[in-house]
């Protein structure tokens, strides 16, 4: 039998909080079509099982990921990546998801692995990290959406330097620049985003997909529609007994107990 390409672990502590890892150490997690695969089959059975309210995604100290698989790609033509629509085939269940998906990241988040990263809720990432979009220096563009999603992150500005430099951003800069939602010590990392997920996993489910589903229309909608679909789903969760709960609670002095209905 051969390894894993991605280990996939529901923790009991903290509860209703799944960890995925990327396990290719040997070649810095190098994202595959296999691998990509497994993911793909991971992440939806994750989102469909409901002992599983937040989903993490890392990889090791040295890669978060760096890239797509540069050995299995270099000699592959148009007809191949067309035909087998590669990286939509696999990837973009990503983007399916309901429940959050966190990416904690440490060392090398490069190619496919920044992009990776990009598409999960939020990023935390260790001050070792480092971000890129290096497609350039090997002669292709990014094709996980590193084109879209950085400058909505990061500005055009910076964004188009990236890309047209391939250059690496360090955590800092990538924290100033408003890519990563926080940087902590590389030694901290894993603690500090588990806790992040138990503290997401303890809230009722049905209103944190609502936040996930809300926050996203922002990039989705005008103003006005994401003004009214936002509004919709708050009076939405008045439907809940879980709002019933959260409030009562809160008046009652005592901490709620969420049903996830
Ligand atoms: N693909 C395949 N193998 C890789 C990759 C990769 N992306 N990155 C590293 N490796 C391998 C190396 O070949 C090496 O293998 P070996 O030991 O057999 O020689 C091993 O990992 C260790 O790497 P290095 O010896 O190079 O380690 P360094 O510490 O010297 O450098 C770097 C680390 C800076 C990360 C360097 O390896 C590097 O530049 N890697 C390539 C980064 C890159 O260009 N990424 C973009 C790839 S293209 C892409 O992602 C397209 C996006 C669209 C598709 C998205 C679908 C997922």
């Amino acid at each position: 039998m051969s390894e894993p390409l991605i280990l996939v672990e529901k923790l009991t502590s903290p509860a209703r909080v799944a960890l995925i890892r990327f396990n290719r150490p040997k070649v810095m997690n190098a994202l595959n079509d296999a691998l990509a695969q497994e993911m793909a089959v991971a992440l939806a059975a994750l989102d469909a099982d409901p002992d599983v309210h937040v989903i993490v995604v890392t990889g090791n100290e040295k890669a978060f990921a760096a890239g797509a698989d540069i050995g299995a790609m270099a000699e592959w033509d148009y007809a191949k990546v067309y035909n087998d629509n590669y990286i939509t085939k696999h990837w973009e269940a990503a983007r399916a998801l309901r429940k959050p998906l966190i990416a904690a990241v440490s060392g090398y988040a490069l190619g496919g692995g920044c992009e990776f990263a990009m598409m999960c809720d939020f990023i935390i990432a260790a001050d070792t990290a480092k971000f890129g979009q290096p497609e350039i220096t090997i002669g292709t563009i990014p094709g996980l959406g590193g084109t879209q999603r950085l400058p909505r992150a990061v500005g055009k500005a910076k964004a188009m330097e990236l890309c047209l430099t391939g250059r690496f951003m360090s955590a800092q800069e990538a924290e100033a620049a408003g890519l990563v939602a926080r940087v902590v010590p590389a030694d901290q990392l894993m603690d500090d985003v588990l806790a992040t997920a138990g503290k997401i996993a303890s809230y009722s489910l049905p209103v944190v997909m609502k936040v996930k589903e809300s926050v996203n229309a922002a990039f989705e909608t005008t103003l006005t529609q994401g003004l009214l679909f936002e509004r919709r789903e708050f009076h939405a969760t008045f439907a809940l007994a879980d709002q019933k709960e959260g409030m009562r609670a809160f008046v009652g002095k005592r901490k709620p107990d969420f049903k996830n209905h």
